[in-house]
């Protein structure tokens, strides 16, 4: 007798990260570490990495080869215009997301761009603003990769929220540690604010802690008061002399969230030994909960009469970790998934699905609100309002 054959995955099963990203055809510009980072995810995702541009055509033609790009482009411009490209992921310098991110949705392409956004409020708001203008018109997608609510554990944290199994939050808080400019004779374009911006260890990582605490918990910081430091006073530039530094090693703060829960962070660059830890810590009146990404493939959960470890365990997590779970449990997975799953959302996004939690644009410009409020706090040494 004839069987019927089963298929395992039917198109319409397929959940939004697992969806190949076939005739997602894309160009990267900026190929240091990040871009690097963008064009794995593409080909791990089942995109075509089209062309790559860099700072030259001859750095462009070399990066192809080594991120295994199918041609180069000798401008950004060249790539923005290529007819064979729908989506431009920009992994530059930051003060050329602007500009960059600009032409692309004015020559129709889908945009991914790295944080933060602008280099200030008022170019986030117009970048998020032509977004908006471009996903209205033909629906196109502008994503902006704060990519650890990728991380299994984090989507497991945010459904447990969810569920109401952490109960009324009170408390939540933690840190964004990093040591790689620590030494004053640590020097990276981010340093300078004409080409990182004026917001460094905020707009670089702060951002990204807020981001994830507002992800998962599903509350937003209202208020918050700040504190920034400059640990390195002076820095040895690329000429070999110090020069005065003019962004923020470190920032404290404190805030509180519309969900009426109180918190504090410190963020910081220059911790020795801290390569990059974020770590949040979201208490309620059942459970606590917390996640270090750089242990990211477990969860703590705290109870008054007990406590546990939670491993990535796809087999136990609830539907939403699963999702983004690539891996049985105990074949880690990291940093790197984390972009993978992010492409996937994107093509998902593209091809019309509304994969939940893809972070756009319009956080971009959520990053830039709380850049604003803690640089505004810091200067007036007072509790400020972060604008909605
Ligand atoms: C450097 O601080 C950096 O690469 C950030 O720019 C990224 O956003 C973060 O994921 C890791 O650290």
């Amino acid at each position: 007798t004839a069987t019927t054959p089963v298929l395992v995955h039917p198109a319409s099963d397929l959940l939004p990260s697992r969806l190949p990203a076939a005739g997602y055809r894309a160009g990267i510009i900026g190929t240091g570490f990040i871009g690097e980072v963008h064009a794995r995810a593409i080909r791990t995702a089942g995109g075509d990495l089209v062309s790559v541009a860099g700072i030259d055509a001859p750095g462009a033609r070399e990066a192809a080869a080594d991120l295994g790009a199918l041609g180069y482009a000798a401008t950004s411009q060249e790539l923005i215009d290529d007819p064979d490209i729908d989506v431009v992921h920009i992994c530059t310098p930051n003060f050329l997301h602007v500009p960059l991110a600009t032409a692309a949705l004015a020559a129709g392409k889908h945009v991914v761009c790295e944080k933060p956004l602008a280099m200030d409020l008022e170019g986030a708001i117009a970048l998020a603003g032509l977004a908006e203008e471009a996903a209205a018109t033909d629906g196109r997608v502008a994503v902006v990769p704060f990519a650890y609510r990728f991380h299994p554990m984090v989507r497991e944290a945010r459904a447990r929220v969810r569920s109401g199994a952490v109960g009324t939050i009170s408390l939540v808080h933690g840190s964004y540690l990093q040591d790689w400019l620590l030494r004053a004779s640590d020097d990276n374009w981010r340093v300078d604010p004409a080409l990182g911006g004026a917001s460094r260890a905020f707009g670089d990582i702060g951002s990204h802690f807020c981001d994830l605490l507002e992800f998962t918990t599903g509350q937003r910081i209202v208020r918050l008061v700040a504190q920034t430091a400059t640990i390195n006073a002076e820095r040895t530039g690329a000429d070999g002399r110090p020069a005065a530094v003019r962004t923020e090693d470190a920032v404290t703060l404190q805030y509180e969230t519309d969900g009426g829960a109180l918190g504090s962070a410190v963020i910081s660059q220059v911790s020795a030994g801290r390569k990059n830890r974020l770590f949040l810590e979201i208490s309620g009146s059942e459970s606590t909960l917390a996640f270090d990404q750089e242990g990211p493939e477990t969860l703590w959960e705290g109870r008054r009469d007990t406590s546990r470890l939670l491993i990535r365990d796809p087999e136990a997590l609830t539907p939403e970790a699963a999702r983004y779970s690539r891996l049985p449990a105990g074949h880690p997975q990291g940093y790197q998934d984390c972009f993978n799953a992010l492409v996937g959302d994107t093509a998902a996004a593209i091809n019309g699905q509304t994969p939940d939690g893809l972070p756009t644009f319009a956080d971009g410009l959520r990053a830039a609100r709380l850049a604003e409020a803690v640089a505004r706090s810091a200067r007036t040494g007072t509790w400020v309002e972060v604008g909605a």
